[in-house]
């Protein structure tokens, strides 16, 4: 296995590389190192290629970009087998490469189409650290709509510290407050619209978020406020629409705490589903959709895969 396979694997696992859009890069960026590398005919690259997309695979279980990016991959090494090494090689490498300028694009897009959902005077609250649900709050500041934005903590690994950091930088009036605080807040500063992100859209339309985005999305409910989901098509699950469930990775008890004595037990689930009654838009680089038409991207993302 190269060793670009391992390090990617590890820095995924441990979440130097994290954030499901940037996971997907990662991982296509280090299969196209093992097509250009791999040594022998097309069949040696395509079991290179099949070996290390499960290694990689293995990294984190739930940001369904990761498994649709390998599948991805895979798919495109099992092209065009029976052709000279040199053009089969040569075309798995641009298309691989084409594939991460694709997904690389949809970010801007996105945050062109989710700005327009922001209006003077909006506040917009966001949960975690979704560079898709960053971008399109900062693109709506860049556009000169006067907006403030509240994001949270986002407890054990307080990864809305990088959330505040990254919306102050760009010049957003940004307050940071902790998890549990989420329902006053919507009330006591007039919330208008929550941003998060997506680690992945069910075909029920259902969504997989950071710990805590399901909270948030009652809360939202409750007080009538509006609530988007930021996600690329690469976050949509073909596995769900054959029923497969997606397993909640559960991290380590030190990213909770290391206080207690290991005789308490610490349950520290990564992430939750959200209802998609409590959605109100999810907006997708080909548009804005109801959750309820997640079938809809689905069909025209995957056909490939769900023949
Ligand atoms: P972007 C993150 O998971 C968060 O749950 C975030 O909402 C989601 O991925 C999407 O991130 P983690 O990798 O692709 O921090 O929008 O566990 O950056």
């Amino acid at each position: 296995m190269l060793d670009i396979v391992s390090e990617t694997h590890d820095k995924i696992k441990s979440m130097e590389i994290r954030g499901a859009l940037n996971i997907a890069i990662a991982a296509a960026e280090s299969l196209a190192v093992v097509a250009a590398e791999a040594s022998g005919n097309n069949q040696a690259v395509q079991t290179a290629i099949n070996e290390a997309g499960e290694k990689l695979r293995l990294a984190r279980p739930t940001a369904v970009s990761l498994p649709n990016t390998i599948d991805y991959v895979q798919y495109l090494a099992k092209q065009n087998l029976d052709q000279d090494e040199r053009p089969y090689r040569g075309q798995l490498i641009k298309s691989i490469a084409s594939f991460i300028s694709e997904q690389k694009s949809t970010l801007p897009q996105i945050s062109e189409i989710g700005a327009r959902l922001i209006e003077d005077g909006d506040t917009v609250l966001t949960h975690c650290n979704s560079q898709t649900a960053i971008d399109i709050i900062i693109k709506a500041h860049q556009n000169g709509t006067q907006l403030k934005a509240f994001c949270t903590e986002t407890r054990p690994r307080h990864q809305g510290y990088l959330t505040a950091g990254q919306l102050k930088e760009a010049g957003v009036d940004v307050t940071l407050t902790i998890d549990s605080a989420v329902n006053l807040s919507l009330k006591e500063h007039e919330i208008d619209k929550v941003f998060v992100g997506a680690d992945a859209v069910l075909v029920t339309g259902d969504l997989i978020n950071k710990i805590g985005t399901s909270q948030v999305s009652l809360a939202a409910k409750a007080q009538g406020v509006d609530f988007y989901v930021g996600a690329e098509s690469i976050k949509f699950s073909p596995q769900s629409v054959a029923g497969q469930v997606i397993p909640i990775e559960e991290r380590d008890r030190a990213e909770v705490t290391d206080q207690l004595p290991p005789e308490i037990n610490i349950y520290n689930p990564s992430f939750d589903v959200t209802d998609h009654r409590n959605i109100t838009a999810i907006i997708t680089e080909v548009g804005v959709i109801p959750p309820q038409a997640a079938y809809t991207i689905l069909k025209e993302k995957y056909g490939w895969e769900l023949k």
